[in-house]
């Protein structure tokens, strides 16, 4: 066997204090005395990356000069999280930074608190990129993540006095990034615009991408792979001319026209903002990465024969927001390289496939077909040519001229707009969803002609989160009791392996520490939540999250409506509050900008927490907390706290989830429906190990059949449950709005009239559970072994499987072979 880089490095704290110091000197130029928490982060982050380098040399090495075929990561987003400690975990100097910094007079808290989080992406997708380039790199598969390097990442979100979203830019660059190497010697251009003389593109405008690289160091595989994020600037930066004669603004106006393209993420999801600006952000970054990957693997070659181009590289569609590369290949394959158009389709039919993470038909993009001419008018006479031959295709399979006007990349109507996911489809050799259910559901409803006439293209690959930032790093006391009960740690690169905590669910000892664990987590989020956000959380109470992006399908309003109703019942004592299990509720999400109702519902949540936690009446039963910009921060905090996790979508609306995974990893029990990676959770985890409760796809179905939202049958729940409607009119009648009734009509009157998700058909279902929920964890012994046997049985929801799965089923390479140190 080649040699493994070991994950303790053998350089001691006084050398790596002492590295620290040299960095302090000669990269920020302090003596320690003057150093700030600042200064030492950076000097401690450059001091780790310096032991990265040589493997992260050899990994490119052997990418290149190997046989192993590698995965192009495309993605919009990467939500990474902070670096410091996962670098420090895979280079094996946790210990070491903790006793250097102390060493330096630092606490090594303060100063992993001092990274900026950069939030690069909106929330699942992105964030399962970052999980995927983890396990990418642990696996010791070689592989690169590509995508945009955006000045202005997720926006910040406070709440105003009203409890109202106000979004604030998130200038993540204002302090210094000492992960990111900018390399200005490897840029690239990019072209836009212009017109077709025949089939040769003229451009009007094109910039610079310029490569941000970082390093993603894999989990003691000694490899550390790349995640090149690419930002834009123009050809030329000033205009000397225009400058001269004074007109500053017009002298710098290419600057801005080109900065603009990578300045910021949108900050949707799931909805659709057809912005011009996207198809530039998409297509500025998918045109790089390809010149970047034929570059990287033809070095030097004017004339690089690029039929074995699928050998070298795969791409991966995260969703459809890089699928213009597709016709991009098409273009460099027959404009650039000269090849005809069966060769090129070849290659480029090899070279892509495509990962789905929505149900919902609005969120699949679709561009018109006069915006694409405009922006890339060579890259639409080749979808066209695209189009016009997979419509001869099809003519060959079916005899259905519907189902064939039905499939069509480019649609037929009035305002004809390519489907990008339907060219994903028709050119990639694999599409899959994320949970087993939504790939079910792809292909009997979102893709199904095409599952009919191809189905050897679908797949299912289930998501999953890495336990490296998840488990080991975000809960360092669970870890350990799961290293002392398995007797070894090599269960953070083999998830699987928690099945041999199984048998200590039976271990009262055991069971008793798990739950003690779960205690001191709850103490720190407490303390935690005090420092950051000044809540006074009590840590004795049960700790019910729900963290997320606030959307109607994934249902925060009837989280609310139902902590609405308990609070209520004690008002008009209904309920005995002693007869209560003290609660904590707490709330992480985002609604985007623009989205109305979701908004409204984060000033509803905020309002009900307001005159809740200032109710004396519910003191120390009920307790609901928002922080606001909830982010991996956020979230590495509260999962390991959290007793009780919601995942309570409308069936059939949640493509996968994966907070649901982290939750059941940290020894949360969930509440949930049948829905999404909900469904797998379950099977694993055994059903009585899980709060299920709600309609599933079938019920649902024929709800929306019987009329649900269009007749309005939403209202006859309200009329026969005294509960609902108890809760529903608190809302309308300005109980949480200091009595105005305007507040929130618009939200209350689309649950009446409405209610498109159904959360009023599923809340005397959801309030049902709530009392086997409490009963549950009165039984302290019985709770915890519960949650015992939901991490034992989580194991499958790794990213290491995940990527497992995708070698096998979509990218079919592996590994690289080990190097030898
Ligand atoms: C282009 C723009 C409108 C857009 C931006 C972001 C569209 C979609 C998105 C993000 C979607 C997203 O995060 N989807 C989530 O992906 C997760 C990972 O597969 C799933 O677990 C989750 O169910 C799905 O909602």
């Amino acid at each position: 066997m080649a040699a493994i880089t070991a994950p303790h490095n053998p350089i001691s704290a006084t050398d790596f204090a002492n590295e620290i110091r040299t960095e302090l000197k000669y990269t920020q130029g302090v003596t320690p005395k003057e150093a700030t928490v600042d200064d030492v982060y950076v000097a401690a982050a450059t001091a780790v990356r310096k032991h990265l380098v040589d493997s992260w040399e050899t990994t490119k090495q052997d990418m290149v000069n190997g046989n192993t075929k590698a995965v192009g990561y495309l993605s919009a987003e990467f939500l990474m999280g902070r670096q410091l400690q996962n670098a420090l975990l895979n280079a094996g100097l946790t210990d070491q930074f903790d006793a250097a910094v102390k060493e330096l007079g630092y606490d090594p808290k303060d100063v992993i608190d001092a990274e900026y989080e950069p939030g690069l992406g909106n929330g699942g997708l992105g964030r399962l990129a970052a999980c995927f380039i983890d396990s990418l790199a642990s696996l010791g598969v070689p592989a690169f993540g590509y995508g945009i390097q955006y000045q202005y990442g997720i926006f910040k979100q406070k709440f105003d006095e009203d409890g109202k979203q106000i979004e604030t830019p998130d200038y993540w660059l204002l302090k210094e990034n000492p992960w990111g190497h900018t390399d200005y010697n490897r840029q690239v251009h990019v072209s836009f615009g212009g017109k077709v003389e025949g089939t040769k593109w003229v451009p009007a405008w094109s910039v610079r991408a310029i490569p941000v690289d970082y390093m993603v160091p894999g989990y003691k595989s000694g490899r550390v792979n790349t995640l090149r994020l690419w930002t834009a600037k123009a050809e030329d930066e000033l205009d000397l001319l225009t400058f001269n004669k004074s007109e500053y603004t017009k002298a710098v106006a290419n600057q801005i026209q080109a900065e603009t393209i990578t300045k910021i993420l949108y900050p949707e999801d799931s909805t659709k903002v057809g912005k011009q600006l996207r198809l530039e952000q998409q297509y500025f970054f998918v045109a790089a990465s390809i010149q970047d990957a034929i570059r990287t693997f033809y070095p030097g070659q004017d004339k690089p024969d690029l039929t074995t181009f699928p050998q070298k590289i795969c791409f991966q569609l995260n969703d459809t927001h890089p699928v213009i590369g597709i016709a991009e290949l098409m273009r460099v394959l027959l404009d650039d390289y000269g090849y005809d158009w069966d060769t090129a389709w070849d290659i480029t039919s090899h070279t892509f496939n495509y990962t789905c993470h929505t149900l919902l038909p609005e969120a699949l993009e679709q561009w018109p077909v006069s915006l694409i001419s405009e922006l890339l008018p060579r890259h639409m006479q080749i979808i066209n040519e695209i189009d016009r031959r997979f419509v001869e295709e099809l003519k060959g399979l079916t005899s259905d001229e519907e189902k064939i006007d039905r499939m069509r990349i480019i649609s037929t109507d009035k305002e004809p707009k390519v489907r990008m996911a339907y060219l994903a489809t028709a050119a990639g050799q694999h599409v899959n969803g994320v949970a087993e259910l939504h790939s079910e559901l792809l292909k009997d409803v979102t893709l199904k002609d095409f599952s009919d006439l191809f189905p050897q293209k679908f797949t299912n690959v289930t998501n999953g989160v890495t336990p490296r930032r998840f488990v080991k790093i975000a809960n360092p006391r669970m870890s350990d009791l799961i290293t002392e009960g398995l007797g070894t740690d090599a269960w953070i690169s083999d998830l699987e392996m928690l099945k041999g905590l199984v048998p200590l669910a039976d271990d009262p000892e055991f069971v008793k520490k798990f739950a003690e664990v779960k205690k001191a987590n709850k103490r720190d989020f407490a303390a935690f939540a005090k420092r950051k956000y000044g809540f006074d959380v009590d840590p004795n109470t049960m700790f019910n999250s729900m963290i997320k992006r606030l959307h109607e399908y994934k249902r925060q309003a009837l989280k609310i409506l139902s902590v609405i109703s308990t609070y209520a019942n004690i008002k008009s004592g209904k309920i005995n509050p002693d007869d209560l299990v003290p609660r904590t509720v707490f709330f992480g999400a985002k609604a985007a900008p623009g989205y109305y109702l979701a908004k409204q519902t984060i000033q509803l949540i905020n309002n009900v927490s307001r005159v809740i936690n200032n109710d004396p009446a519910v003191k120390g039963k009920l307790a609901v907390y928002f922080p606001w910009n909830y982010n991996i921060e956020l979230a590495e905090n509260l999962i390991p706290a959290t007793d009780l996790d919601e995942q309570i979508s409308q069936a059939g609306k949640e493509a996968s989830g994966t907070g649901n995974m982290k939750f059941a990893l940290n020894g949360a029990l969930t509440v949930g429906t049948l829905d999404g990676a909900n469904v797998e959770i379950r099977n694993l985890v055994g059903a009585e190990n899980f709060f299920l409760f709600g309609m599933n796809v079938d019920e649902v179905t024929d709800l929306y059949a019987k009329g649900y939202d269009t007749k309005g049958l939403s209202h006859d729940y309200y009329e026969s449950d005294p509960d609902l409607k108890q809760a529903i009119d608190l809302v309308a009648d300005g109980t949480f709005s200091d009595g105005d009734k305007d507040t929130y009509k618009d939200l209350v009157n689309d649950w009446l009239t409405k209610d498109y998700f159904m959360t009023l058909a599923d809340f005397r279902s959801y309030m049902d559970i709530q009392s086997k929920i409490e009963e549950t964890y009165r039984d302290e012994q019985k709770w915890a072994r519960m949650a015992v046997l939901n991490v034992a049985n989580s194991g499958y929801f790794s990213s290491d499987r995940s990527i497992e799965d995708y070698l096998e089923r979509v990218w079919m390479t592996g590994p690289m072979p080990a190097h030898r140190a």
